[in-house]
């Protein structure tokens, strides 16, 4: 981490809180103290507040424009998932290509990296997006998102990005963060130090600080995985979620099947999520760059950990764009628990 981005840290951190804190206040209080500030980083965050604006408003009409596909001639719904996946890959890279903040985007969306044209080239940070996440809950009204990492280039300002500049450890991240667009859009954002939330009033078009300094207790008993797939684990963690139901355990369960969203409830109110290697993902199916190294960077500045169930997620130096990692993230006491249960003899398992 360079002085600046500890700056960066310190600055979010100290940050000074009161009603009607506005993201974009809080974006100028918490950036202005940078002597070194070229003002990109604050441009980069109100970027991504505007595309979140723009797919938030998208979304809460994708359920009207599903209703009447339902009862036309046309199955629009379809047409309209695809739409709304495109169209907020588009919104956020022309957001943050225009004002010159990004030299690279790495999206799920798209096979190779997006480099923004040579006029618009100046840009010191690569943003890594899923861009909008759990999409095929579109259709049902469940809550989906956009999860966001972003990096401090490596290479040197004004020339093109290259694979190195995106390949490289979670440790490297400056900040990171999700929003999320459910029965109300929040935008959730940390820069390591600190981890807040905005939800977006929709009638003044203002994301209000509304979930400051979210913390995660040690531990909390509640676990969120897809149970179907449970044939197919590691025998060692079958037993760890079997032994949550035991009599007298008084653990939850909860999946909406849509990252960001079982993410957010967790953070809000203590779980941990899993998605173990399976028989047809023996990677896993969650993606690094996108997926699990921005939660995972939000979860540890909550005081959360985050594990491929051998090693820290933030230590994987991914070798593509779109690799893929087995993810326990959430409560510190129950990812260690797991992470324990898979380094024990796999005949160990109870
Ligand atoms: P997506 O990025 O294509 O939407 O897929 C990722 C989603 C996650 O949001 C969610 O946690 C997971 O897939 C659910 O998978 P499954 O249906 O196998 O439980
Ligand atoms: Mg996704």
């Amino acid at each position: 981490m360079s002085a600046g981005d500890a700056d960066l840290r310190e600055a979010f951190a100290s940050a000074h809180f009161d009603e009607g804190m506005t993201l974009d206040r809080f974006i100028f209080e918490t950036t202005r103290a940078r002597p070194e500030a070229t003002g990109q980083f604050a441009t980069l965050l109100q970027q991504v507040s505007l595309a979140a604006r723009m797919v938030s408003s998208r979304v809460n009409r994708a359920g009207l424009a599903g209703m009447l596909g339902r009862t036309g001639e046309v199955n629009v719904q379809g047409e309209l998932v695809m739409k709304l996946d495109e169209y907020a890959n588009d919104t956020f890279k022309k957001a943050l290509e225009h004002p010159g903040v990004v030299a690279a985007v790495a999206s799920e969306e798209d096979e190779d990296l997006f480099l923004p044209p040579a006029r618009f080239r100046s840009g010191r940070y690569v943003f890594c997006m899923d861009p909008l996440d759990g999409s095929s809950n579109i259709d049902v009204n469940a809550t989906i998102g956009t999860i966001f990492a972003i990096f401090r280039r490596k290479s040197e300002e004004g020339t093109v990005a290259t694979m190195d500049d995106v390949l490289r450890p979670g440790t490297d991240l400056v900040a990171a963060g999700y929003v999320i667009y459910g029965s109300g859009t929040v935008l959730v954002i940390s820069t390591g130090d600190g981890v807040h939330g905005f939800t977006l009033d929709p009638v003044v078009g203002e994301f209000f600080l509304s979930h400051p300094d979210l913390r995660l207790k040690p531990s909390a008993k509640l676990y969120s995985v897809n149970e179907g797939y449970a044939a197919s684990w590691d025998p060692r963690i079958r037993a760890w979620v079997e032994s949550r139901k035991a009599p007298g355990m008084g653990w939850k369960q909860r999946y909406i099947g849509s990252l960001v969203a079982d993410f957010h409830r967790n953070l809000v109110k203590g779980g941990v999520f899993l998605y173990p290697a399976t028989d047809s993902s023996p990677q896993g199916k969650l993606r690094v760059l996108y997926e699990a190294f921005p939660l995972a960077f939000l979860v540890e500045a909550a005081g959360g950990a985050a594990t491929d169930g051998r090693r820290r997620i933030l230590d994987i130096t991914p070798k593509g764009l779109h690799d893929r990692t087995p993810l326990f993230i959430g409560n510190k006491v129950q990812v260690d628990e797991i992470t324990a249960a898979l380094a024990a003899p796999a005949g160990t398992a109870g």
